[in-house]
């Protein structure tokens, strides 16, 4: 296990309003600057979604094309596009931006009720996006969201579509998906192929003890408005950074320092000809 810690910001998200989070980046100096502070603070991967200036999620290229520009404008932090959108969106809809060969991209294992919603992700779907992953050589990050997830990993690994040694981001704590417990964050983390790396994605106000955890773990971390909006109970962040500074501050208690990029190159097996 390499010590180093991966920490990703999910700044954005698909889902958190303004009037939820008031500091949620909308417009791409908004997300340049916020990014940039995150990476200032010990994050070396930026997960990124899209947004209209009015909130809605968008996947538009365009859109992508601004925020990628203004955040590599700033800081060199790994790039990661989202795939997944926003629930209810079409596949194609939802993969447009990976003609700019981003560092990443995430691809979902499986569909899970969201809340009230459906996150579908259909055999079908993530062939789609497989296929578009591949094509511009992208790495990409496995989200599992649920226990099923895992055993379509395994498909694709036997298929031959991807081939480990790949990187988790299991994404616990989702409403109508798998819970934010140490059983299910174990028994995630014996599941995956030897050599593979992982992340977890703590949903609300589980995302500090998740984190902890992985931390202590070997594993990874990610953190931000995406996944939770308040550093502690009642009380809002004021910025990504905020989850970041804490994410390094327990793992230098327990001697482990964020990745450097270079790093995080190796670890993830991102070369360096990505565009984005
Ligand atoms: N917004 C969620 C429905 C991803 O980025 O790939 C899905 C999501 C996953 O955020
Ligand atoms: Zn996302």
């Amino acid at each position: 296990m390499s010590d180093a810690l991966l920490i990703t910001v999910a700044g954005v998200g698909a889902e958190v309003m303004r009037t939820q989070q008031p500091h949620l980046p909308l417009l791409p100096e908004e997300v340049g600057e916020e990014y940039a502070r995150a990476y200032a603070a010990g994050a070396t991967i930026g997960h990124v979604h899209g947004r209209r200036p009015d909130g809605t999620p968008t996947q538009d290229l365009e859109t992508f094309r601004a925020y990628s520009d203004a955040i590599r404008k700033r800081c060199p932090i790994l790039q990661q596009f989202s795939t997944g959108g926003a629930v209810g969106m079409g596949v194609e809809e939802r993969i447009p931006a990976l003609e700019l060969k981003p560092d990443m991209a995430t691809l979902t294992l499986g569909t899970c009720n969201f809340g009230d919603d459906i996150f579908e992700n259909s055999l079908p779907t993530i062939r789609t996006i497989l296929e578009r992953i591949r094509k511009y050589q992208i790495v990409p990050e496995l989200e599992i969201f649920d226990v099923g997830m895992l055993a379509t990993a395994d498909v694709l690994f036997a298929k031959g579509l991807l081939t480990p040694p790949a990187h988790f981001d299991f994404v616990l704590g989702v409403p109508g998906a798998a819970a934010a417990t140490a059983e299910n964050l174990t028994h995630f983390a014996r599941a995956i192929p030897a050599g593979c790396t992982w992340t977890v994605a703590g949903i609300g106000r589980r995302q500090t003890a998740m984190a902890t955890m992985a931390i202590a773990m070997g594993g990874h971390v990610r953190v931000g408005f995406e996944d939770n909006i308040f550093y502690r109970k009642g009380e809002l962040a004021d910025s990504n950074a905020r989850f970041v500074e804490r994410v390094v501050r327990i793992a230098r208690e327990v001697g482990r320092e964020p990745a450097t990029i270079e790093q995080a190159r190796q670890i993830l097996r991102i070369p360096l000809t990505s565009a984005a």
